[in-house]
C-alpha cells in the first residue's frame, strides 16, 4: 500500500488516532515532509468531495472525514511545519480566513499550511470571519496579504464586503486581497476588485509570491 492509499483508508474510516500515528511515524522516519503529507491529504479530500457530489457518500460521512483531517492538520502537521520552519525569516505575512456565513475550513487551512511551509507567516482566523475582523487583524500584525475563502454561493458576497471595508477605512492600497473556493473564479475576483484568485494551494503560493515579488 502506498502512503496515499493508507491515508485515504484512515480518512474514510474516520480513524483519527490511526492517521495521527501514521503521520507521526512517517515524519519521524523522514519518509515524507509535512508539506508532502498535506498535499496527499488535499488530494484525498478532493476525492472524498467528488464522492459526496456523486452521492456515493452522504453528509455524516463527509463531516466525519473532514473533522479527522482538520484535527490531524491542527495537532500534527501544522506544528511539524512550524518546527521545521525554525526561526527563519518569513517572506511576508498573510491573514487568511473563511468569510462570514461559511464554515468550510479544509481548503483554507491547506492554503494557509502551504503558504506557511513555503516561508510565509500565516494568521489563520478560522471560519465565519466578519469583514472588520480580517481588516483589524491585518492592521494588527502588519500583513501584506489578506486571503478570503468561500465555498458557498451564499457566502461569496462577503468577500466583496472585506474589500468594501478596506475602502471604507482608506486601506485598500495597503493590502493585496486574494480569494478562492470552488464557487469563485478569476472573473469573480476581477468583478469584486480582488488582486488575485487561485484554484488550489499550490497555485496560491505562486500567486502570493508573484504579488509580493518573491523570486523563487
Ligand atoms: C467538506 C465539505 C463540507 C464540510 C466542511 C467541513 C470543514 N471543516 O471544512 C461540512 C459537512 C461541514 C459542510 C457543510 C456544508 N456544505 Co459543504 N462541502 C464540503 C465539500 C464536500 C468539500 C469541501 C472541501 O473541503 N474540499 C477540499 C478542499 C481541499 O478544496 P477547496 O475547499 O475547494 O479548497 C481549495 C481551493 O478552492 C482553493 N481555496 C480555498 N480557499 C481558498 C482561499 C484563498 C485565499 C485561495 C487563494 C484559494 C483557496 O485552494 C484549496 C486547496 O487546494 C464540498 C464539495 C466540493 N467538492 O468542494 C461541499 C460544498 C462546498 N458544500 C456545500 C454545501 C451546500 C454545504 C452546506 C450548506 C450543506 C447543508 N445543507 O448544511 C453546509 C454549509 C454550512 C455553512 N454555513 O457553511 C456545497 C456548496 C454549493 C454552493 N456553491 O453554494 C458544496 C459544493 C457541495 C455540493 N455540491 O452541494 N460541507
Amino acid at each position: 500500500m502506498t502512503i496515499e492509499e493508507k491515508i485515504k483508508e484512515l480518512i474514510i474510516e474516520w480513524n483519527e488516532d490511526g492517521l495521527k500515528e501514521l503521520c507521526r511515524s512517517i515524519l519521524e522516519s523522514n519518509e515524507a515532509t509535512p508539506a508532502e503529507l498535506l498535499k496527499i491529504i488535499g488530494k484525498v479530500m478532493q476525492f472524498i468531495g467528488k464522492q459526496f457530489e456523486d452521492e456515493e457518500i452522504f453528509l455524516p460521512e463527509l463531516v466525519g472525514s473532514a473533522n479527522v483531517v482538520k484535527n490531524v492538520i491542527d495537532e500534527i502537521l501544522d506544528p511539524a511545519i512550524r518546527q521545521s520552519g525554525g526561526t527563519k525569516e518569513t517572506l511576508g505575512k498573510v491573514v487568511i480566513g473563511t468569510v462570514e456565513g461559511d464554515v468550510h475550513s479544509i481548503g483554507k487551512d491547506l492554503v494557509g499550511s502551504f503558504l506557511f511551509s513555503n516561508g510565509f507567516e500565516v494568521f489563520n482566523l478560522g471560519e465565519e470571519v466578519a469583514a472588520s475582523v480580517f481588516v483589524d487583524k491585518a492592521e494588527e500584525v502588519g500583513a501584506q496579504i489578506i486571503g478570503l475563502s468561500s465555498l458557498l454561493t451564499m457566502s461569496m458576497g462577503f468577500q466583496r464586503e472585506v474589500i468594501k471595508e478596506l475602502n471604507k477605512r482608506n486601506l485598500r492600497e495597503k493590502y493585496k486581497v486574494i480569494i478562492g473556493g470552488s464557487p469563485t473564479s478569476i472573473e469573480y475576483a476581477d468583478e469584486i476588485g480582488a488582486d488575485g484568485w487561485a484554484d488550489d494551494a499550490i497555485e496560491s503560493v505562486k500567486l502570493v509570491k508573484k504579488l509580493l515579488g518573491v523570486n523563487n
